[in-house]
């Protein structure tokens, strides 16, 4: 089976040090929380940056610092910023650290509820413009799905050319009101792929870690991290990232497969073809 490609997703946009003290601020914190990563097992950061005071930003700026922070510690590790910033921003606000042509980023492909009043607005038409700006850049964008519908919208959008290949997904299970991250949501969704594309899965709170498991079993690709989940056990909170990606290796050891390097990591996901 293909090495296993782990992501870390340090930060989030809506975790807080009140939910887990090590959940990163400052571009320091942030850099060793992915070093740290990186020396667990992870070679993808699915970046977020906050403000000194934990507030979400996509400054570009701000992501600029953060990103060289990173390179300095963790070498050429792959970076992808997040394009889905926090609930509430405009498009070309969450766009903005695209303009750092980084290899990879995200595209959200669908809008959900996230509880109350909060839903988090991908519309079709935001898709495509995401979308276009993403490839004009040469960027490799992860198709974040957060449920069953995405994928089928994303599959209509590459037939009609729209969503280019290499396709890599993101199933992110468990958000409140998206799809649920049961073993029944992981294989309706995994059976459902086109064969030549690569998904990694992202469980929610307590589904973050049987999912992982699942997907390392199945030839999966794993993201984990204190954006999705701040427990390392049932009330028992993660002493940061390192522990999250530890938990991730283990179970990919008791079931032989081995870690992808991050060059091993822009093989598999076809990352240079992508940004050509
Ligand atoms: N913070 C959420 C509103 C992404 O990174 O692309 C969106 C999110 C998805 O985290
Ligand atoms: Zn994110």
């Amino acid at each position: 089976m293909e090495k296993l490609v782990i992501t870390a997703a340090i930060c989030g946009a809506e975790v807080s040090k009140e939910d887990n003290p090590t959940v990163p601020y400052t571009i320091e914190e942030i850099a060793e929380e992915a070093y740290q990563a990186k020396q667990a097992g992870a070679s993808i950061i699915h970046l977020h940056v906050r403000e000194d005071d934990g507030t979400p930003t996509q400054s570009k700026a701000r992501f600029e610092k953060a990103i060289n922070a990173i390179k300095e510690r963790c070498g050429d590790i792959i970076i992808q910023p997040s394009t889905g910033g926090a609930v509430g921003m405009t498009n070309d606000e969450r766009l903005a650290p695209i303009e750092l042509n980084p290899e990879m980023c995200t595209l959200d492909c669908g809008t959900v509820n996230f509880g109350g009043d909060e839903f988090f607005k991908n519309t079709e038409s935001d898709i495509i413009y995401f979308s276009q700006r993403i490839y004009d850049r040469g960027i490799m964008p992860e198709l974040e799905c957060f449920g069953k519908m995405h994928l089928d919208h994303i599959l209509k959008l590459h037939k009609e050319g729209i969503i280019k290949p290499p396709l890599h997904f993101s199933f992110v299970l468990g958000t409140r009101a998206g799809q649920s991250g049961t073993d029944a949501d992981f294989d309706f969704l995994v059976s459902s792929l086109p064969p030549s594309a690569t998904y990694t899965i992202t469980g929610i709170g307590k589904y973050e870690l049987s999912l992982a498991e699942r997907a390392i079993v199945h030839g999966g690709h794993v993201r984990v991290g204190l954006e999705d989940n701040i427990y390392i056990k049932k009330g028992q909170l993660a002493q940061g990232n390192k522990e999250l990606v530890e938990a991730v290796v283990s179970l990919a050891k008791k079931h032989n497969r081995d870690i992808a390097s991050v060059e091993d990591a822009r093989q598999i996901l076809r990352l240079k073809e992508a940004t050509q």
